[in-house]
């Protein structure tokens, strides 16, 4: 009944389920599986899709021969399991090179092999069929402002999108870019913290059209704030071209959890949202197991993951079609209509009327909402005594 199915869009990132439980603290804990056999791994588990960063593919020092080869048994293996890739990137944050940041480090040339790098990371990502590329620009922040000019960073990331924009359409690649903020880690501060920030930069550039948004829980999550808030931002915006989903509790590191292994209530909204709205693309778990999981805990991980997200669609269904809690939704909600002239656009007669219209401000203010009835009646519904 939980099973995944491909009509569903589940994928993950071979960085992903191929995460060897490395930390600033420690070591590797598994053993490096290659791209095939991890797409072995995802085909086992039941995901529709897989994604990559261009060195979780192909190595960054691999010859073109090497290359080929690699791309070859990927395709194969994909072929073998019923894989498609949605979504590539470029990996802009591993190498010495970008210790300063890629499209915004302060070397020009170091901003010029960015762009190289992502060229040819695109090229790969349309040669197995990408049509969403997104940017995680990991690096692209500071430690200290007293060396970088801020502006100036926001200017290049912003050449830099623009000129890439052009090669796609140029190459004739049909990608749509998704930019993905994160606040934090690994530089001090990264620019373009937030959903938020990252849309309004998105309306500076020369083709917003084909530029949208790849959020993730937890990035939100790490500066306290409420990620289905900015899903309805970047829903209500046209611009949710791609989702990152996992978990992570309020204010600490990036911990890319399993999805909804942390913060039920919220991925029940965020279940409910995606849902409610069509959304229609990828839903992809940036996520990764636990450094105390072997691989056939990974599996276990993948496979909850996905599970926990049907369960949870589920539970908007019952949601919905609890009449106790659409009763209380609907009286939250009243409207009668008298207010229907002085609400909508605006025009001087409207506002002339509106001015003049005598409040009964006390009696207003002693309208209450139902709300901890409603809330509760969510979360037993959620623990399962509804
Ligand atoms: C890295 C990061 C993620 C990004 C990936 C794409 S890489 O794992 O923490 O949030 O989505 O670059
Ligand atoms: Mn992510
Ligand atoms: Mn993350």
């Amino acid at each position: 009944m939980y099973d995944p199915k491909p009509e569903h869009k589940f994928s993950f990132g071979l960085w992903t389920v191929g995460n060897p439980g490395r930390d600033p603290f420690g070591d590797a804990v598994r053993d490096t599986r290659n791209p095939s056999q991890l797409v072995d791994l995802l085909g086992e588990v039941g995901a529709w899709g897989v994604n990559f960063h261009d060195n979780d593919l192909v190595p960054i020092d691999a010859s073109p021969s090497e290359r080929d080869r690699i791309v070859s048994d990927f395709k194969k293996a994909l072929e073998r399991n019923g894989i498609v890739v949605p979504m590539a990137t470029t990996n802009l944050a591993y190498d010495p090179v970008f210790r300063d940041g890629a499209f915004t480090s302060n070397d020009p040339e170091v901003r010029a092999f960015a762009r190289q790098k992502t060229m040819r990371a695109m090229d790969l990502g349309a040669e197995v069929g990408a049509k969403i590329y997104v940017f995680w620009g990991g690096r692209e922040g500071t430690e200290t402002d007293a060396g970088k000019d801020a502006i100036d960073a926001l200017k290049w990331y912003r050449e830099a999108l623009n000129y890439l924009c052009e090669y796609s359409m140029d190459q004739g690649y049909g990608y749509r870019f998704a930019l993905e903020a994160k606040p934090n880690e690994p530089r001090g501060d990264i620019y373009l913290p937030t959903t938020g920030s990252m849309l309004g930069f998105i309306s500076t550039l020369d083709h917003p059209e084909m530029v949208g948004l790849n959020p993730e829980t937890a990035h939100e999550h790490m500066a306290g704030l409420n990620f289905m808030h900015a899903i309805a931002q970047a829903i209500d915006a046209d611009k949710l071209f791609h989702i990152d989903l996992n978990d992570q509790k309020f204010g600490r590191y990036d911990q890319d959890f399993r999805f909804g292994s942390e913060m039920i209530k919220q991925a029940f909204y965020l279940v409910q949202i995606l849902e409610d709205t069509g959304y229609s693309g990828s839903r992809h778990f940036d996520a990764h197991a636990y450094r105390s999981s072997d691989y056939e805990d990974v599996k276990a991980f993948a496979r909850g993951c996905m599970r926990t997200y049907l369960i949870l669609k589920e539970k908007v269904e019952q949601f919905k079609n609890d009449s106790e809690i659409q009763d209380l939704i609907a009286e939250a909600r009243a409207d009668d209509g008298s207010m229907d002239p002085h609400l909508g656009s605006y025009s001087s007669e409207k506002a002339k009327a509106l001015k003049a219209y005598p409040f009964d401000r006390s009696a207003l203010g002693k309208r209450s909402k139902p709300y901890e009835r409603l809330d509760q009646l969510l979360i037993e519904l959620l623990l399962g005594a509804r």
